[in-house]
C-alpha cells in the first residue's frame, strides 16, 4: 500500500503569466508523480474555489503563495505517512481535511495539485502510463480515442468581448486517428487565417486558446466565416468537417435576458436562436448555450435540438455530481464538459463521468483557458473515454503539448477514434 513520503508544491506560471501550482509527490516506495494545474477565466459560478493570494501589490491579487503553504504546511503534515490504498483514499482525506463544501478553505487548487501528483505517483509505482491509471479509476480499459474540438475563433471573455459567443470550433468527423486529424486542422486553421486577414486585415494574433478573434461584425458571421474556411481548404462542411460552439451565454446574461448582437432576448427566443443556427451551420455540439442557473429553459432547449447536436453543460454542471444529477431529472442535458478544476479531484470528477454515463450523455473533456505544458488532460481524456477533447487552437505549446501526447499515446496503443 502506497505511502506518501513527501509532497512539495511549487508557484508556476500559467499560459496567460498568471500564477498556478505545480507539485510533488514521492511515495516511500520511492516512485514519484509531478503535475500542474490550469485555471479558467470564463468560469462558473458553482465551480470549487480556487484560492488567490488577493494581495493586488504581486500579480494583481492572483499569486497562489497561500495554496502553496496549504500543501506544504498543512496537507504535507497531514497526510505523511497516511497508507493510502487508492485515488479514492487519499481524496476523501484530502476533501475532509478542507472539510468546506466548496474546498474554501485549503483552496481546490491546492487539492487538484497533490490529486494530481500522487496520481503521477501511482502511475509510476505500478509502472503503468497515466491513461491506464485513469481508466483503471473507472474499473475500465482505455478503448477508443476522443474526436477533437478545436477553437478556430474566439470572442466573449476569451478574447476582450468583441462578440458574445466565446468559441466557435472546429470538429473533424472523417478522420478515425488524431494524427489525420491534425493535418486536417491545420489546414483550415490556416485558411482561415488568410480569410481573416482578407475580410478584416488582421494578421494572425490570437486568443487566451490560439482562437482567431478579428473584429467580426456579429456572432453569426463567425459561424459563416467558419464555413467558409472549411470549404475554401477544400472540405465538406457537415461530412468532413462539423463546428461546435461554446456560446458561454452566463456571460451575457443579465435581468433575465440575453443580451447578444444589441438585441435582448428571453429565454424562449434564445432557444429559437440557437435551434436556427443548428439547422443553418453544420453543429455538432452547443455548449452553455443557455445561462447557468436558466434550467427550466435548458430542459426546453435540450429538447428542442436535433438529437446529432449535444446540449453541452460547462458552466452549468461544473463537473459537480449534484448539479448533473439535477440536470439528468429534468431533460437539462445530454453532454458533460468534464474539467477536473471545477470540483478539485479526480475521485469527485470519476464521479460525475459515471453519472453523465449512466444517463447515456457524451462526454467532453476540457482544458481550461489558463492551461500549462502539463498534457496529463490527454491522458485522462484516454482513460475515462471521452468522447470528445477540448483543448483549445493548434498553435501555443500549452495546446499543443496536449495533442502531441495525443499522439504519442495513439502509437502506442494502436487505438482510433470510432468513426460518426
Ligand atoms: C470553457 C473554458 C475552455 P475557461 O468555457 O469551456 O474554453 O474556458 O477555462 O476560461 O472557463
Ligand atoms: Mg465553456
Amino acid at each position: 500500500m502506497p505511502e506518501i513520503a513527501a509532497l512539495h508544491a511549487l508557484e508556476i506560471l500559467d499560459s496567460r503569466g498568471r500564477p498556478t501550482l505545480y507539485c510533488t509527490c514521492t511515495l516511500t516506495s520511492g516512485a514519484v508523480g509531478a503535475g500542474s494545474i490550469p485555471s479558467g477565466a470564463s468560469t462558473g459560478r458553482a465551480e470549487a474555489h480556487e484560492l488567490r493570494d488577493r494581495d493586488p501589490r504581486r500579480y494583481r491579487g492572483l499569486g497562489c503563495q497561500q495554496a502553496v503553504h496549504n500543501v506544504n504546511e498543512v496537507i504535507m503534515p497531514a497526510l505523511k505517512g497516511l497508507p493510502c490504498a487508492d485515488q479514492a483514499v487519499l481524496d476523501a482525506a484530502l476533501i475532509a481535511l478542507d472539510g468546506t463544501p466548496n474546498k474554501g478553505r485549503l483552496g481546490a487548487n491546492a487539492l487538484l495539485a497533490v490529486s494530481l501528483a500522487f496520481a503521477r505517483a501511482c502511475a509510476a509505482d505500478q509502472r503503468q502510463p497515466l491513461y491506464a491509471y485513469f481508466s483503471a479509476l473507472l474499473g475500465d480499459m482505455p478503448r477508443r480515442l476522443p474526436r477533437l474540438t478545436v477553437n478556430l475563433f474566439s470572442g466573449g471573455k476569451h478574447a476582450g468581448g468583441q462578440v458574445a459567443i466565446q468559441d466557435v470550433l472546429l470538429v473533424p468527423l472523417k478522420p478515425t486517428s488524431i494524427r489525420e486529424s491534425l493535418a486536417m486542422l491545420y489546414d483550415v486553421y490556416q485558411t482561415a487565417a488568410e480569410l481573416i486577414f482578407e475580410r478584416y486585415g488582421m494578421r494572425l494574433l490570437t486568443a487566451d486558446e490560439g482562437g482567431l478573434a478579428p473584429n467580426f461584425p456579429d456572432d453569426e458571421t463567425m459561424l459563416r466565416d467558419a464555413v467558409t474556411a472549411m470549404e475554401r481548404a477544400g472540405y465538406r462542411p457537415g461530412e468532413d468537417l462539423g463546428l461546435a460552439i461554446d456560446v458561454a451565454s452566463s456571460h451575457f446574461y443579465a435581468d433575465g435576458h440575453y443580451h447578444l448582437n444589441g438585441q435582448n432576448l428571453t429565454g424562449t427566443e434564445m432557444i429559437a436562436q440557437i435551434e436556427r443556427w443548428t439547422r443553418a451551420y453544420p453543429l455538432i455540439s452547443v455548449e452553455d448555450g443557455l445561462s447557468e442557473e436558466d434550467w427550466a429553459h435548458w430542459t426546453q432547449l435540450t429538447a428542442a435540438l436535433p438529437s446529432r447536436v449535444l446540449t453541452l453543460g460547462d458552466d452549468l454542471l461544473c463537473t459537480n455530481p449534484e448539479r448533473i444529477g439535477k440536470a439528468i431529472r429534468l431533460q437539462a442535458a445530454t453532454a458533460l464538459l468534464l474539467k477536473v478544476n471545477q470540483i478539485g479531484t479526480f475521485t469527485e470528477a470519476a464521479q460525475a463521468a459515471r453519472l453523465a454515463r449512466s444517463a447515456g450523455w457524451q462526454i467532453v473533456v476540457s482544458a481550461r483557458s489558463g492551461e500549462t505544458e502539463d498534457n496529463w488532460l490527454a491522458d485522462l481524456a484516454v482513460g475515462w473515454h471521452g468522447d470528445y477533447i477540448k483543448v483549445g487552437s493548434i498553435t501555443q505549446s500549452e495546446r499543443l503539448a496536449k495533442y502531441n501526447r495525443l499522439l504519442m499515446i495513439e502509437a502506442e496503443t494502436g487505438l482510433s477514434i470510432p468513426r460518426v
